[in-house]
């Protein structure tokens, strides 16, 4: 049974809240173990709109899942520090299939097709739903779904399906808030005291939620150190 204290991570967030709330700040060894490996080289592996296109499951692997334009391809590349490894657009719903990028051959990082997008066809709806229901329920090798959501908007009725799906899968998921530059400081710890009110409910669902902006990085350190712990072991020298 892990911790179930919540807790909040974000570099650029000082939360002012008791000690339950406090973030555990990654130590600095965690820290720079999360630094080398996102400087690691970074490359796409495959991408798949159909269930025998998707690569095996030799390496540990993270997904990044959410609603469409909620910056799923903008966190991995701020978490890579490369701008255009996954593709970011200004029309929701660009990314259409399971994007799978390599880093340092040591984890394996998914970026899935964004759900919740009004104008898609009800048909690829269908179809982008059930291969990332069966993705996500049958991968052996996931060890955690990042589940990515605006923090200006907090947990919508598209999300949840999802996280009832990954805790019936019994898939280990964590709550990314993205876009935290443009949520006012003010309105921070009622959407994580919300978030956290709901969480209590799923039983798959991580406590410790990250506070995230690939606009100007923060939360982005320490969202690495996490997810270094995750990677296969360095070769040996
Ligand atoms: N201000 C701000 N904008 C962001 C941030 N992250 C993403 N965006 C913007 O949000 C839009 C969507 O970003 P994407 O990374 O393409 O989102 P996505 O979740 O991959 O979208 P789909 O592939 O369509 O599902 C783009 O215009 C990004 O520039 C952020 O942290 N802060
Ligand atoms: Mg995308």
């Amino acid at each position: 049974m892990g911790d179930p204290t919540p807790r909040h991570c974000g570099a650029g967030h000082r939360l002012t809240a008791s000690p339950p709330m406090a973030p555990e700040a990654p130590d600095a060894d965690a820290l720079e173990r999360g630094r080398l490996l996102f400087a690691a080289p970074c490359e796409f592996v495959a991408g798949a709109a159909t269930e025998d296109a998707i690569p095996g499951d030799t390496l540990p692997e993270v997904a990044f899942a959410g609603r469409s334009n909620v910056g799923k391809s903008s966190l991995i590349n701020a978490l890579t520090g490369r701008r255009t490894l996954a593709r970011v657009s200004h029309t929701p719903g660009r990314t259409q299939q399971l994007n799978f990028f390599t880093l340092a051959g040591r984890l394996m990082l998914v970026d899935l097709p964004g759900y919740g997008f009004a104008q898609a066809a009800k048909r690829d709806v269908a179809r982008w739903t059930s291969l990332v229901r069966r993705y996500l329920a049958g991968r052996a090798s996931l060890r955690r779904v990042l589940l990515l959501i605006d923090s200006r908007h907090g947990i919508k009725e598209p999300d949840r399906p999802i996280m009832t799906m990954l805790d019936e899968a019994a898939v280990s998921y964590q709550i990314a808030l993205t876009k935290a530059d443009k949520l006012p400081q003010k309105e921070l710890g009622e959407r994580l005291a919300a978030i956290e009110r709901e969480l209590k409910r799923h039983v798959a669902a991580h406590p410790e939620i990250h506070l995230t902006s690939a606009e100007d990085g923060s939360g982005i350190a320490a969202l690495r150190a996490s997810l270094a712990a995750l990677a296969a072991p360095p070769p040996p020298r």
